[in-house]
This record gives C-alpha cells, sequence and structure tokens, in this order.
C-alpha cells in the first residue's frame, strides 16, 4: 500500500494518466498525494479534477494558488485571464459538486513523517503553528460567509509578512500567501512575491524558504512542495523535496514515493510555449 506524492499536474491529464500507469496505481490500497495546482495553463483541468476527486479517499488533494484562482472565477469573484484554461470546468454540468469538493481540501497534509503544502512552509512557524493556520483557512474556505469575503479580497501581495496580530482578510490572505505563493523570504519571514527569476539573483537578505533553518521541521520531518518550477526539482536540500518538475512547461510530471523513496517521471506530452 505505497504512498505517493504527485506535483503540480496543471491540466496535464495525459501525463497523469501515464504516471498512474507507471506508478500502477491501485486506488483501492494506493494512496496519492497532490503537492496542488492541479488545473490551468494545461489544457484538461476538467478531467484532472474529475478523476482525481473519483479516487475520493485514495487521493488528497493540497490546495495551490491557482486552485484557490479557480474557486475565485468560478465563484464570481475574479474574472478569467488570457492565459487561464478553465473555461471548460466553468461550463462543466458537475461545476458545482467539483467546486464544494475542491473547498473541502487541504493546506497542509502531514503523513508518515513526510509534510506536504503548495509553496512550503516559511522558518517563522513551527510544524505546530502552521498546522493550526492551515486548519482556520480550510474553516475559512468551508464556511460560506468567510468564503465569500476571502474569495473577493483573494488576491494581493500584503501583507507581507506574519504577525500574530493579523485579523480577517488581512490575515487569511497572508496564510493564504505563505501556503500557496511563497518562494522567497527574508529571515523575519517576510515575502518577497515578485520575485520568479533564478535563485541567483535574488534580493538581498532574501533567500529561498527552504534556506533559511527550521530546526524542529528540519531534524524530524520532510517537506514536500511543488509551485516552484524554476527550481527544477533541485533544493540541494535532502529534507526538501521539489516535485514541480514543470510539466505544463513542456518538462515532467514527477511523483516520489514515501515507502520506496524513489521518484517516478514521465515527459510532457503537450508543450506550452509560454513563459511563466
Ligand atoms: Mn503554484
Amino acid at each position: 500500500m505505497p504512498s505517493y506524492l504527485i506535483g503540480d499536474v496543471q491540466g496535464c491529464y495525459d501525463e497523469l494518466c501515464a504516471l498512474l500507469q507507471k506508478i500502477k496505481f491501485n486506488p483501492k490500497q494506493d494512496k496519492l498525494i497532490f503537492a496542488g495546482d492541479l488545473v490551468n495553463r494545461g489544457p484538461k483541468s476538467l478531467e484532472v479534477l474529475r478523476l482525481v476527486k473519483s479516487f475520493a479517499k485514495s487521493a488528497k488533494v493540497i490546495l495551490g494558488n491557482h486552485d484557490l484562482y479557480l474557486l475565485a472565477v468560478a465563484f464570481g469573484y475574479l474574472p478569467l485571464g488570457k492565459k487561464d484554461t478553465l473555461q471548460q470546468i466553468l461550463n462543466a454540468p458537475d461545476k458545482d459538486e467539483l467546486m464544494k469538493w475542491l473547498r473541502h481540501q487541504r493546506f497542509l497534509y502531514s503523513h508518515k513523517k513526510h509534510i506536504v503544502t503548495h509553496a512550503g512552509i516559511p522558518p517563522i512557524w513551527s510544524l505546530k503553528k502552521a498546522k493550526h493556520l492551515a486548519l482556520e483557512l480550510e474553516f475559512v474556505l468551508q464556511t460560506d460567509m468567510c468564503f465569500q469575503h476571502f474569495m473577493s479580497n483573494l488576491f494581493g501581495n500584503e501583507p507581507n509578512q506574519w504577525n500574530n496580530e493579523l485579523e480577517g482578510i488581512n490575515r487569511w490572505r497572508c496564510i493564504a500567501n505563505y501556503f500557496t505563493r511563497m518562494r522567497l523570504c527574508n529571515a523575519e519571514g517576510r515575502l518577497d512575491l515578485n520575485f520568479k527569476g533564478e535563485l541567483m539573483q535574488k534580493p538581498n537578505g532574501f533567500d529561498a524558504w527552504f534556506n533559511f533553518p527550521n530546526p524542529k521541521i528540519d531534524s524530524e520531518y520532510i517537506l514536500i512542495f511543488g509551485h516552484w518550477a524554476a527550481l527544477n526539482g533541485k533544493t540541494n536540500n535532502p529534507r526538501c523535496i521539489n516535485l514541480d518538475t514543470g510539466c505544463v512547461w513542456g518538462g515532467q510530471l514527477s511523483a516520489y514515493c514515501i515507502d520506496n523513496k524513489e521518484f517516478y517521471r514521465v515527459d510532457a506530452m503537450n508543450l506550452i510555449k509560454e513563459n511563466h
């Protein structure tokens, strides 16, 4: 009964099917944990959602920034952009069920000493803190009044630093930005959400979140994340595994088996020539 972690699918349904074949996934016995961004940019987001939902308890889904964006669009709080490939979902007869299911997914999942989030955990949060804040945001998604308020104020880079006194929408957006959009931060946990380049060009005082020590987590857990295709799956830190190998950009879709510690990868079949 192996458990597999899978990186950013982003609508790459054909590659996901090939990967599941490669690992000989058996939904009756095996477990899949998706590291977020199931949808968008790729060609078959609707098919990906339906397939993963059909696995029911055999698949756990962590929410990424594109998944949150889909919710905001589906509930009418944000418009579709030119690069978005979510229209099929919006037209689907099972849209409401799919969105309800998506609203009940998680921001953090802990399994056999592995912790999965979409973007990572900032060095200023203990695991206990991260778990609490993930639960808090999951409650927001599942509670209609909070959900509407959150979705209508989803976008924004501020506040860019966590503090325990934050309240309401600023607090929720800040938690969401750490869990789903973080790449660079500084030692105090301040985020730089504009940075998209190579790590070599990082601004002074900032670094990849996983290059700052988080001693308790580092000593006991393996952190798994997606979101950052430019890393090419490399963190130079054996306790931090990045599974976003840019399938949607012509790279690969990656899975990691917790039990035998092996990686499984399939090459992209559809190349999208676009800069992310
Ligand atoms: Mn992402």
